[in-house]
């Protein structure tokens, strides 16, 4: 029996700044990897996408006429800090506080990623992550926030799909592995030094902000072995460690996943730890868990003869000997090719819950569709309402079997540019008119989408 959705439950939805904002390098802010990145043939640069930067109250005015209790947006490194480290430009520090005091007006709570796939070139160019230094950089940035925003901002996000950063940064724009001999031991020694820069994010975050609360908000999607074989299941079990439970049992215990260590082991890409780092990250602890969920993984068993390959977003390739990626029979596509998998989400939440034990807010999921504007300003999205809905029903079951969800911010609030297929790829409740190289006037207008998530918020989800 469906037990009510808790009452203070955050409904909301999401953006980053990278694929929202626009203004990428004007206003002081300095360029990020993905102003410097070579975008994907037929999409558009960043310079406007849905020109947030100059939109933000009409934007926001809207996610409040939708009644939302919470909007997750990302702040953009480099237009705090252009260099990522040293000078801060007040107009992006200034930026981000007109956006919370605008969220505030409308009783509407803040969810700050600190970083969502944009990490300063500047800092890139001297290597990025791969470097020592990038856990004191993050840091230091991390501070900032705190000081500048932490009277404000109760609900903080670390990395946004710190695995999807580490399995799929090539498809993301956020790393060029062209002439690197071991690519797992780089990927794997960022991916220490990022665990490492949250963990300390975590712990400052208890200090300096009162009563603030703070979690990672990977990319989780269960994974389902192709069939009983018992191979099978011990693919399953591979992937779910690579792809998801390294980065919840780091961020949760500070301990790496036994099935990782021995795969980094077998590559010979075990990460330089340092003395002390593993007591750290052991003493920092997340309030909860954020996490994005589009849809579950399927693999089968690869014994290894076969070279390794690129599955879907979600599977990121395949492992010789580890896991092979396999579509899955059972579950409809998006028109972009993605997996629709409601069940598998409570799947996932009962997965994760009962691993953590801790409140979970969901921090994407949502339907990417080339939504068309009607003569009279409509966007007739039913398929994007029965997405959503059978995703919110699946909450609703698993806060029933006792699961502590707190919120949930599909993605997106407002239409926004794709990681890598352009504008025309629409998730927003709120339509920009824009087209993929013709700007018109970008102009909003609310998507049938719009008023159901309305009705669901001011029903606290039962409609
Ligand atoms: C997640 C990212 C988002 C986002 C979303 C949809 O992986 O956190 O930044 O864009 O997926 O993906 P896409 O834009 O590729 O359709």
């Amino acid at each position: 029996k469906l037990k009510p959705m808790p009452k203070d439950f955050l409904w909301g939805a999401s953006t980053s700044a990278y694929q929202v904002e626009g203004a990428n390098l004007t206003h002081g802010k300095g360029p990020s990897v993905q102003d410097i990145k070579k975008v994907p043939e037929g999409t558009s640069e960043l310079d406007v996408c849905a020109d947030f930067y100059h939109h933000y109250k009409e934007d926001i005015a809207l996610m409040a006429e939708m009644g939302f209790k919470t909007f997750r947006f990302s702040v953009a490194w480099s237009r705090i800090l252009p260099e990522g480290t040293g000078a801060v430009n007040q107009e992006g520090i200034d930026f981000y506080n007109n956006v919370i005091d605008e969220c505030l007006k409308y009783n509407i709570e803040p969810l700050v990623t600190m970083f969502h796939f944009d990490l300063p070139a500047a800092l890139e160019k001297k290597g990025g992550w791969s470097r020592r230094e990038s856990v004191d950089e993050f840091v230091n940035f991390a501070k900032i926030l705190y000081e500048n925003y932490g009277d404000r901002v109760k609900y903080w996000l670390t990395i946004n799909e710190q695995n999807v950063l580490t399995l799929n940064g090539e498809v993301i724009g956020t790393c060029d592995l062209k002439g690197v001999d071991n690519k797992y031991k780089k990927l794997y020694q960022e991916n220490h030094h990022m665990l490492l820069a949250q963990a300390k994010a975590m712990a400052l975050c208890h200090e300096m902000v009162p009563g603030g609360k703070i979690g990672p908000a990977p990319n989780i999607s269960l994974v389902y072995p192709a069939s009983c074989k018992p191979k099978d299941v011990l693919a399953a079990q591979n992937l779910n460690a690579i792809r998801n439970w390294l980065y919840l049992d780091m961020a949760v215990f500070g301990r790496y996943n036994n099935l990782v260590w021995a795969f980094l082991e077998e590559h010979d890409a075990t990460p330089v730890i340092e003395d002390g780092d593993m007591d750290i990250m052991a003493s920092a602890h997340p309030d909860f868990i954020g996490f994005n969920y589009y849809s579950t993984a399927t693999v089968e068993w690869n014994d290894g003869t076969e070279p390794a390959g690129r599955g879907d977003q979600q599977i990121s390739g395949d492992e010789p000997g580890v896991f092979k990626a396999y579509p899955n029979p059972n579950l409809l596509r998006t028109e972009f090719g993605w997996e629709i998998d409601p069940d598998g989400f409570r799947a996932t939440m009962r997965e994760i819950y009962s691993r953590y034990h801790l409140p979970m807010i969901v921090t994407e999921n949502g339907l990417g569709a080339y939504d068309k504007l009607t003569e009279d300003g409509k966007v007739h999205d039913q398929y994007r309402i029965e997405y959503l809905r059978k995703h919110i029903e699946q909450i609703k079951l698993a806060c029933s079997e006792g699961v502590e969800m707190m919120g949930y911010c599909p993605w997106s609030a407002i239409d926004l540019v794709s990681t890598h297929e352009g504008v025309v790829k629409r998730y927003g409740f709120i339509y920009v008119n824009r087209d993929e190289f013709d700007l018109k006037d970008l102009a909003r207008y609310k998507k049938d989408s719009f008023y159901w998530y309305k009705k669901v918020i001011e029903t606290n989800g039962e409609d």
